[in-house]
């Protein structure tokens, strides 16, 4: 069955970076209504906005402690109803963020938690005894801490956080911890939001003896124990049952460690869970996250994943494609080329690969005008907590300094987070005051205003391939055709066809900055769409330019 989130496209919102009203150097949600035109010309129909609930701002709003009230920071309630107000009346839905594995430690619920052992709230997240010798109840890591437990000095046991120690894990096990998040979003789906991306929601199902971790060599230890097992599909089940049956949604969960049969549980329609989900594999190909460590980008690698995603969940689940969001470097600066030759040309390059698959496309704030990463000069310029925890993890192992730097240069979450550019005035437009994060200094040549103005930029063209998506012409095979990767060992260009009742695409992308000729089957038809002005004449020997990425239709169907 048809669903109206199948062809959409989701601008993803990072607020705080994203465009500041008032001049405090935080983005707003006021600045973000003020913008609301440009992600409409863009073409995108939903907006998910990172969280703007009120925060002490630990993890920057992923540490709420008040799930029904907006961040001063970001505005006000009416703020928010007016957003989501304005954003419809342009046929954009807003999608909120839903961050229920863990709340702030400063959230009432956990404040009356920790206050006694018999505190009715005690139970509603998790406390455990220390072990004998006063160590951790288990051996389990967490993604920002070495450990995954802090002991409370005054109840004498420890809280369990996979995150930092500021986001205590809330107890999915009691049901009156369930219901409590299901009214929640019972609050923000009445307000007539478009759905929710759910936040580390495979995450939530924690097995009842807290086993110890086996696995350490792979991700933080004790995932094989909390991540995707049958509690948290049997409360997802619920979730459904209980809340999301009732309104016509977009529902994305975020969930690392997944396989695509993971995916086909999480999103195939008939297990009424979830529309579809984050997976991992493609942003783990080129570093181990947790250990810091980086390895090489392996094109081969990447198209097998993402055609495993793309067969495997064909007909039997959703797939949601992504190069980037707010926890992940720049797309042209990490799969592209960000030099002043090629930035444009492979920022088109990577769009086109991914915005001609199926699934729902995500793009992250900043990504359609080909955004780079920053270099950072020192440790102290980062703002995230996981580089931080990052950096002294290297330093531990004993990696030199500027090493450490090297690859928080690569990868460090901050690079999303770096304030949008719009344009070439102070700040690139995004504040009248002092940014909360220091900008990128390309802001004079890489920004929205040049953008929009200029046919030939990357925005115009993620523009076109958003309006593909949802034409009449090739809107159909681009959401439900078929998918055959071409090639499967060139280590140079991605080559991939779709087909849908006799209509069928060949996409074919050059990775690399050399020239390469290749031959493909069929007869050429139209040139749908080239990040060069030279089309090709026929499919026997083709010439690709560096980074050229070519849609072309092929005469005759299937
Ligand atoms: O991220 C979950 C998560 O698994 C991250 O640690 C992820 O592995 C990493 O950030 C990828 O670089 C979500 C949010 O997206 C992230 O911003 C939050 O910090 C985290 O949950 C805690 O809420
Ligand atoms: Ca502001």
């Amino acid at each position: 069955m048809r669903k109206w989130w199948h062809n959409s496209v989701v601008y993803q919102i990072y607020p705080r970076s994203f465009n500041d009203s008032n001049g405090d150097g935080v983005g707003d949600l006021r600045g973000i209504i003020q913008k609301l035109d440009y992600i409409a010309q863009l073409g995108a129909d939903v907006i998910w906005l990172s969280p703007v609930y009120q925060s002490p701002m630990d993890d920057n709003g992923y540490d709420i402690s008040d799930y029904l009230a907006i961040s001063p920071e970001f505005g006000t309630m009416q703020d928010m109803d007016e957003l989501i107000a304005q954003a419809n009346s342009r046929g954009i839905k807003i999608v909120m963020d839903l961050v229920a594995n863990h709340t702030s430690d400063e959230h009432p619920w956990f404040i009356e938690s920790q206050s006694s052992k018999d505190n009715p709230k005690r139970d509603w997240y998790i406390w455990k005894d220390p072990k004998e010798d006063g160590s951790e109840p288990n051996n389990w890591e967490s993604f920002f801490k070495p450990k995954a437990w802090t002991y409370d000095e005054d109840s004498g046991q420890y809280y369990l956080h996979l995150f930092s120690n500021k986001q205590p894990d809330l107890n999915w096990a009691n049901p009156e911890v369930r219901e409590a998040i299901y009214q929640m979003m019972r609050f923000w789906l009445d307000k007539g939001v478009g759905g929710f991306r759910m936040d580390t929601i495979n995450m939530i199902g924690k097995p009842a003896d807290f086993p110890d971790a086996t696995i350490f060599d792979s991700g933080v230890a004790g995932w094989e124990h909390w991540a995707n097992n049958d509690l948290c599909h049997q409360y997802l089940r619920e979730m459904n049952q209980q809340v999301l049956k009732d309104y016509d949604v977009l529902t994305v969960g975020e969930t690392p460690f997944t396989t695509t049969l993971d995916g086909r549980y999480y999103s195939h329609p008939d297990r009424k869970e979830i529309s579809m989900i984050f997976q991992f594999e493609h942003v783990s190909i080129d570093r181990e996250e947790h250990n810091a460590v980086a390895k090489p980008f392996d094109l081969v690698q990447y198209k097998e994943i993402m055609s495993r995603w793309q067969n495997d969940l064909y007909q039997k689940g959703w797939n949601s494609v992504y190069w980037s969001n707010h926890d992940q470097p720049r797309t042209v600066s990490r799969y592209g080329n960000d030099n002043d030759q090629y930035r444009v040309i492979s920022a088109k390059m990577l769009g086109t690969v991914l915005h001609l698959m199926s699934g729902t496309p995500y793009v992250y704030q900043g990504e359609e005008i080909g955004m780079t990463n920053k270099q950072f000069t020192s440790i102290d310029e980062f703002n995230d907590l996981m580089a931080k925890f990052h950096y002294q993890k290297l330093m531990d192992k004993g990696v030199k300094p500027q090493e450490a730097l090297d690859f928080l240069n690569r990868y460090s979450r901050d690079h999303a987070r770096v304030p949008m550019q719009w344009q070439d005035s102070e700040n690139a437009g995004f504040t009248d005051g002092k940014p909360w994060l220091p900008l990128n200094d390309n802001y004079a040549t890489i920004n929205a205003q040049q953008a929009v103005g200029d046919q030939q930029s990357i925005y115009h063209h993620y523009r076109k391939l958003i309006e593909l998506r949802k034409s009449g012409e090739y809107g159909d095979v681009i959401v439900y055709g078929r998918y055959t990767l071409l090639d499967p060992d060139d280590s140079e260009v991605y080559a991939y066809l779709r087909c849908f009742h006799g209509k069928q695409l060949l996409i074919v992308a050059n990775f690399s900055e050399a020239v390469v000729e290749r031959q493909y089957q069929g007869e050429l038809g139209l040139v749908v769409l080239n990040n060069y002005d030279l089309d090709p004449s026929n499919l026997s020997s083709i010439t690709l330019q560096p980074y050229q990425a070519l849609v072309i239709e092929l005469k005759g169907g299937d």
